[in-house]
């Protein structure tokens, strides 16, 4: 094992150890007015576990914060195919923000998952399986 380190001459340490007091004077000097309180961090993502059945959503009804990232893992523990669709910011179904599980098409005993961000304002937002869209219905609900 060869040392790679190397000695650092004496002339380049002293203008280190003074900008190093520079920083730490600057440091001290704060104004009186700085901002105290954290960054608000943006909130942790949801995840949930969702099974799909012949032909409901258990559970059928979720609670997120405005804008979260969310993950459902979706299961289909039915016979039938089914899927899941978020209506997205609009709540209408079946346009372009809509958001669908990653398988359109989740058949009987497979797993699948739909990620989403949560709409920006408040409300109650709607779900549906595209094969059972009177039955397989559900709600995220955006505070
Ligand atoms: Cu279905």
């Amino acid at each position: 094992m060869t040392s790679s380190r190397k000695r650092i001459p004496g002339f380049l340490l002293l203008p280190i150890a003074a900008l190093s007091a520079v920083a730490v004077l600057a440091a001290a000097c704060g104004g009186g007015d700085e901002e105290t309180t954290p960054p608000t961090t943006a909130a942790a993502a949801a995840a949930f576990d969702i099974s799909l059945g012949d032909n409901f959503f258990d559970p059928k009804t979720f609670t997120v914060k405005a804008g979260q990232e969310v993950k459902f893992t979706i299961k289909n523990n039915g016979v039938a195919i089914h899927n899941m669709r978020f209506a997205g910011d609009d709540n209408t179904f079946d346009n372009a923000d809509d958001v669908v599980s990653k398988d359109v098409i989740i058949k009987a005993g497979q797993s699948s998952e739909l990620e989403m961000k949560a709409p920006a304002k408040a409300g109650t937002y709607n779900l549906k399986c595209d094969f059972h869209p009177v039955e397989s219905t559900g709600t995220i609900t955006v505070k």
